[in-house]
């Protein structure tokens, strides 16, 4: 007896909630909705270590708002396009659909087998043509706003497979498959215009002060990267149009000795001469095997080529010479910069090597970069600088040259962004299709809602392998169609989407799930949105979350939401690692999450990762006891099962000691879980435990109706982490199931008050009242007391106080005025 049987209590219970839809939402208006939400999982593998955390956490807060008395949204489903899918499925000659829909199926189990409480009715995947029907009627919206567009760009190319390489699988600049050195090809491509909205990105971060971890926006905020300068004009000799750079030092403008262009920008190929053609071309072979990062990284060596032509300063009419180099990069900015190498360490490392002209135009420290090699930034003295001379402060420095530019015409202030626009098409087949027909009449054609979903065609194994084209242009039953507007031949887009844009909306789809006119209820959206609490890993803190924000904000403009922002809270929990590093394969210090649960049971499991820390820290599993945490369970489970009350009995007849741990503990775990301190809430609960045992075996006895108040809240404290355990002694103490059902106690702040003294009040020396306050009243909580006392209010008769004599705790002396 008082033994806990963690398989049998697991089983029994994952049935129970199953055929009771327990965390299923009323979604009838009668209770206060909450949406908490888990970031959905990529159907790779069996459930982890690191998903154990974060779901744990999520089932935290679902399941305390839940107690406290709201209707829970706490939905579950699967981001399942992606390349390890078309991966497995030409390893094995398989479909991708076979290895994604049978890891869910795995997925699926270890979720329920954890004792989460999710809302399985809501389940989606995005690989689902009842959802990428959606995700393609999206992208119509966005394209007929034109904010989905087509343009040019650089992707990876392996020369020996003849495929495209995402990022991730290029290694060292070399094919993940097969070691040959990656390249860049020019491809047509899909765009979203995110940078349209950069401004209200960055100004709606204002709504998640407070509600986001201060590092998560501090990245986003980078990531768009606003940058205030000017675009200033360089005209070119025989050329119409002048050449704009941007630049955030306009006030330099006297120090610029070349102008750089991206060579692999279309600016460059107009540009360059006949005569430097060979030269150049070769080049831009050499830069199209450098990667992003290098061409950004200061330690890497710049390089360069003459274009074989002059730029005209456009402040002192002064001939620079026009070169490409790949620290210039082709999609910031306008792709060509005015070189300032005495002020830009970028552009003296530049002209050191090439030996082109340093001009110090700015006196910052005294120093000479020409002969120090080290560029001087911030503010300082113009020189050489016309009618800057004279000023030395940047802003005013800034503030006259854009005024200048603007009235000779050759200039303009303007705000950059880092950000870019998203690129969303990609070369594989495991994706949305993209809902375009191409027609040689009509060009780009939307495909008519009604004949959505734009299907993905049935290739497997052999046929997804890389031979030139993408698997989709290889299809060319497929591709070949009729155009919606003229009737004419025509063919299918065959890029799929990014996989990010079906899990930029996915949250909303949760709402309405089934919702067979549109990609979700305007209506359950309202009802439901914006998400309570959003938990998951940091690795998203830039891409997911900015991508599903622009899908809001898009939303909102379409007039299909009405807020800003779609989460109002975001909690990022840490990683568990193991032995001070992160699990690997190579290392071999992975752990097994069904083998500990297995040992020690899925309570045991998520209480340790909970009770581990903050949440946001990460875990290291060598130093965790799931051991000890089991061990715990036990004791509590053994104290619901010696209960002897009746479940109807009166708790104010209770033992008042226990009482008040009680009602403290209700307090302080209250505050603690509402403040994301789920850690210590699991400490105050353990001392709770303690004196409850400690009741129990002392004067007041099993019997005592203060230890069926404390149990049933260790019971209550307990569920948030350790479902099942928490049911069982729910069960136990005579109450009807399930425990997620029940209420979370209210705290009764009077019975945790410290010992009560008796506050004598007095009015013009005469006894009005009698008051119990706690023993360290402040005066000021003493007069809030008495004033609100019938008695005294009476004897006052609505006159003020103009003199109060307090000695507290035992009277309280009150002078009122006439
Ligand atoms: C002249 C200059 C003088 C600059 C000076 C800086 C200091 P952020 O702050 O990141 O916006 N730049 C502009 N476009 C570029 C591109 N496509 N690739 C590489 N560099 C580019 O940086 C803006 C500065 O980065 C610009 O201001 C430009 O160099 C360079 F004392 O112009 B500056
Ligand atoms: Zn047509």
């Amino acid at each position: 007896p008082g033994h806990y049987d963690k398989v049998q209590a697991q089983e029994k219970w994952q049935a129970f909630w199953e055929a009771d839809r327990t965390f299923e939402p009323l979604d009838d208006g009668s209770r206060e909705r909450r949406y908490v939400l888990d970031m959905f999982p990529y159907p790779s593998g069996d459930l982890h270590m690191g998903h154990a955390e974060a779901y744990a956490m999520g089932d935290v807060v679902s399941r305390y708002l839940r107690l406290k008395g709201f209707d829970v949204m706490h939905p579950i489903g699967w981001d399942s396009f992606g390349l390890p899918a078309e991966n497995a499925a030409i390893k094995h000659n398989t479909h991708p659909s076979e290895w994604t829909y049978a890891n869910i199926e795995t997925q699926v189990r270890s979720f329920k087998r954890y004792g989460l409480s999710l809302d399985w009715s809501r389940r989606l995947h995005t690989s689902d043509e009842e959802y990428y029907r959606w995700t393609q009627w999206l992208f119509l919206r966005f394209f007929e706003r034109g904010l989905a567009y087509r343009k040019d760009s650089y992707v990876n190319w392996c020369p020996k497979d003849q495929t495209v390489l995402a990022n991730e699988q290029v290694v060292q600049g070399h094919c993940e498959r097969c070691g040959t050195e990656v390249t860049k090809r020019k491809l047509n491509q899909w765009y979203f215009t995110t940078t349209d909205y950069a401004q209200q990105l960055l100004d709606d971060m204002q709504q998640l002060e407070g509600g986001w971890p201060e590092h998560v926006l501090a990245m986003q905020r980078n990531w768009i990267g606003r940058s205030e300068g000017a675009h200033v004009q360089f005209a070119i000799e025989g050329r119409d149009e002048p050449v704009t750079v941007f630049t955030t030092r306009p006030d330099t403008l006297f120090g610029a000795t070349f102008m750089v262009v991206a060579p692999d920008s279309e600016l460059a190929q107009q540009l360059v001469t006949a005569a430097q053609r060979p030269a150049f071309d070769a080049y831009l072979e050499q830069v199209k095997k450098t990667t992003e990062i290098e061409r950004q990284s200061t330690e890497h060596e710049k390089t360069g080529v003459w274009l074989g032509l002059s730029a005209t300063n456009p402040v002192n009419g002064e001939q620079v010479p026009v070169w490409a180099a790949d620290y210039v990069l082709a999609d910031y900015g306008t792709g060509a910069i005015m070189a300032v190498p005495a002020h830009d360490q970028r552009d003296l490392d530049f002209a050191l090597k090439y030996d082109l002209p340093v001009r110090t135009v700015l006196d910052v420290d005294g120093t000479d970069p020409a002969v120090t090699g080290v560029a001087t930034v911030g503010d300082g003295a113009y020189l050489n600088s016309g009618l800057l001379d004279g000023l030395s402060d940047k802003k005013s420095g800034v503030s006259t040259i854009i005024a200048q530019l603007e009235e000779q015409g050759t200039g303009t202030g303007t705000i950059q962004y880092r950000l870019r626009d998203w690129l969303l098409s990609r070369q594989r087949f495991w994706g949305c299709p993209i809902p375009i027909v191409h027609c040689e009449q009509c060009g780009e054609v939307a495909v008519p809602d009604d004949q959505l979903p734009v299907k993905l065609p049935d290739l497997r194994g052999a046929a997804l392998a890389p031979k030139g084209i993408s698997p989709l242009a290889a299809a060319t039953d497929w591709v070949a169609t009729t155009c919606p507007r003229c009737g004419g031949p025509a063919k299918r887009d065959t890029d799929t989407m990014d996989t990010f844009v079906d899990s930029s909306w996915y949250f909303f789809r949760y709402c309405s799930p089934h919702f067979a006119d549109g990609p979700f209820d305007v209506e359950a959206v309202r009802n439901w949105m914006p998400v309570a609490q959003y938990v998951g890993g940091v690795e998203h803190a830039i891409l997911h979350l900015l991508y599903m924000r622009f899908f809001t904000k898009v939303l909102r403009d379409m007039g299909m939401v009405d807020f800003d922002e779609p989460m109002l809270k975001l909690l990022n929990q840490g990683q568990v690692i193991n032995q001070g590093r992160a699990m690997s394969k190579s290392l071999g210090n992975g752990v097994d999450l069904g083998a500990q649960i297995d040992e020690f049971g899925v309570d045991a499991v998520r209480l340790t990762v909970v009770f581990a820390g903050p949440p946001e820290d990460d875990i290291d599993w060598a130093d965790m006891s799931p051991a000890s945490s089991l061990k715990f369970l036990q004791r509590a489970y053994r104290i619901a099962s010696e209960v002897t009350s009746a479940p109807d009995v009166d708790f104010a007849a209770g033992d008042a000691a226990l009482r008040k741990a009680t009602h403290k503990a209700i307090g302080e775990i209250s505050q603690l879980i509402e403040s994301g301190r789920f850690n210590v809430a699991i400490a105050r609960t353990m001392e709770l435990v303690n004196a409850t045992r400690k009741a129990i075996d002392g004067a007041a006895g099993p019997a005592d109706p203060a230890v069926r108040e404390a149990t049933m809240f260790i019971a209550q404290s307990l569920s948030l982490v350790a479902p099942y355990v928490a049911e069982e002694m729910w069960e136990a103490l005579g109450l009807p199931p399930s425990i997620a059902n029940s209420e979370w106690p209210a705290y009764d702040e009077s019975l945790t008050r410290d010992d009560t003294v008796t506050m004598v009040v007095q009015i013009q020396g005469k006894i009005r009242g009698k008051l119990e306050v706690p023993a360290d009243v402040t005066e000021e909580a003493a007069l809030e007391l008495a004033l609100a006392d019938e008695g005294v209010q009476r004897s006052l008769a609505g006159r003020e106080i103009v003199k109060v004599i307090a000695r507290l705790p035992k009277m309280l002396s009150l002078v009122p005025g006439r």
